[in-house]
């Protein structure tokens, strides 16, 4: 258990919202082969070599990912991928921009060479950190990219 002289291990959301949890079953030349367990697998990997800890969640509601995010107030940092919800959820703009925690927003396509729905997302005005078009190694990209966000926080407060 913690105590005064051991900090708390760092944890970090990996958030995945609506239809992410098709990844891997079609459309791989947008989204690779990869299924949302084998990217959720990698960032836990990467996570544990850099000894942080990471949990994962998927949902397909709005309200559902608002609640996670709110969740996410214990914890140092979030990596979230908002789907579809990036182009027009201000309800989940407003809960990452609530929450005191820095979030890094990651899309696996690159959004900006698709339709021109896909080029505006409210959530990434509120976020740490935007990275797209990377495919599933961008995730690994964003958790290294929230570490960093949370060791200048950390360095800033002493
Ligand atoms: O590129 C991304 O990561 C997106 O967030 C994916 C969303 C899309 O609406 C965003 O514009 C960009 C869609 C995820 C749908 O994923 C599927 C995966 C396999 C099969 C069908 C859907």
């Amino acid at each position: 258990m913690a105590d005064s002289a051991t900090p708390a291990a760092t944890t970090v959301l990996l958030l995945n919202g609506p239809n992410l949890n098709l990844l891997g079953t079609r459309d791989p030349g947008q989204y690779g082969t990869e299924t949302l367990a084998d990217i959720e697998r990698r960032v836990r990997s990467l996570g544990a070599e850099l000894g942080v800890a990471v949990e994962c969640a998927q949902s397909n509601h709005e309200g559902e990912l608002v609640e996670h995010v709110h969740r996410a107030r214990e914890m140092d940092g979030i990596v979230l991928n908002p789907g579809a919800f990036a182009h027009y959820s201000i309800a989940l703009r407003d809960a990452i921009d609530a929450v005191d925690t820095p979030c890094v927003e990651v899309h696996i396509s690159n959004v900006y060479a698709r339709e021109p729905f896909r080029h505006t997302s409210v959530t990434a005005p509120v976020a740490a950190g935007y990275i797209a078009g990377c495919g599933p190694f961008g995730y690994e990209l964003a958790l290294r990219a929230v570490l960093s966000r949370i060791e200048e926080r950390r360095t800033a407060r002493g």
